[in-house]
């Protein structure tokens, strides 16, 4: 669900609220009565009774990056999922997320720009087109998905912020909130989830903001309100719930790279030819289809080499796993 904001305060699309506008804003709307529908249908009933994937997302754009292979089911889609902050196995998330709130949501953007702040995620989205993108995923464990996200290209939105020439790398963070995701309850990962990217990368026309799937807003197990998609990395670059952007002069630490160096590098790039030390990475499984279907050979760069391969010439791919 969302906030409801009266239209004439709503700005030009081309504009983008500095902190203060979006603090007036917000008080604003409070003195109107238009609060959060959380605060109108009360705590935890509001995500039961009204999930966020109840929510259309309108006319989408059809991406030109699209895949053609079969998409995953609405069921694989949203049961089967990696995100520890709900618990470790795949039925987790879907299970343990009905207590996050993802609304109303607002993302923090610091660090090497000449916009940072406070941003609500209306702010962030507002005068973008939604794109649906058939993506290939896969995941470091060796399964993947073809999924249809919702989403807009990232680099378009980090534009509006005017990063400097400082901005090498792009950090994002996941909400730490204990009390609605009990994973954060243990200590599984070092709280937050951290991510990053090269600036190169978070600027290519692959890298998505992603809002949905299918028609719908992201349920909560898939990253509600907002992930990231990075469709020739391992899954674990795709950080949801994303509530913090930085601009960085030095590659950010990520969770995974500072959990097992040797395991998780920064760069994730899928590579058949690299395997993960405990595990081959040259074949994988997609999920949805019979377990005694054979394994389907994993494609350099997730099949996106043509588009990708160029950001990493002359990098030694071994080393910069
Ligand atoms: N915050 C956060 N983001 C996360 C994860 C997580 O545990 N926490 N898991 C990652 C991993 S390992 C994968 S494979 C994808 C899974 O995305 P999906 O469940 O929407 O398919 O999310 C990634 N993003
Ligand atoms: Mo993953």
């Amino acid at each position: 669900m969302l906030i409801k904001v009266p239209q004439k305060n709503t700005p030009a699309p081309s504009e983008i609220a500095s902190e203060t506008e979006y603090q007036n804003r917000r008080s604003f709307i409070r003195s109107m009565g238009f609060v959060g529908a959380s605060a109108l249908l009360g705590g935890t009933a509001c995500a039961q009774e009204n999930p966020p994937e109840t929510r259309s997302l309108g006319p989408l754009l059809k991406s030109q990056y699209s895949t053609n292979q079969t998409e995953n089911s609405y069921t694989d889609i949203t049961q089967y999922n990696n995100f520890y902050e709900f618990g470790t196995s795949k039925e987790d998330p879907y299970e343990n997320s009905g207590q996050f709130q993802p609304m109303p949501w607002s993302v923090r953007i610091e660090g090497a720009a000449d916009i940072t702040g406070d941003f609500s995620y209306e702010d962030i989205i507002q005068s973008h087109a939604l794109e649906e993108r058939i993506y290939r995923m896969r995941c470091v464990e060796a399964w993947s998905m073809v999924i249809p996200w919702v989403g807009i290209p990232l680099g378009d939105i980090l534009k509006r912020f005017k990063p400097t020439s400082n901005a090498k790398y792009v950090s994002f963070e996941t909400v730490y909130r204990p009390s609605e995701m009990p994973g954060q309850r243990r200590p599984i990962l070092d709280w937050p989830y951290r991510e990053g990217l090269t600036i190169e990368e978070a600027m290519h026309p692959l890298t998505i903001l992603a809002v949905g799937i299918f028609d719908k807003s992201l349920p909560n197990q898939n990253g509600a309100p907002l992930r990231l998609v990075v469709p020739w990395k391992y899954g674990f670059k795709s950080i949801k719930s994303i509530n913090k952007i930085g601009f960085t002069e030095t590659p950010p630490a990520t969770t995974w790279n500072d959990a097992g160096p040797n395991e998780y590098g920064f760069y994730a790039n899928v590579n058949p030819e690299v395997d993960h030390p405990r595990w081959s990475q040259a074949r994988e499984r997609r999920i949805g289809g019979s377990l005694f279907d054979a394994k389907q050979p994993t494609l350099m760069f997730n099949g996106y080499a043509d588009e990708v391969a160029s950001l990493y010439s002359g990098l030694d791919l071994q080393r910069n796993f």
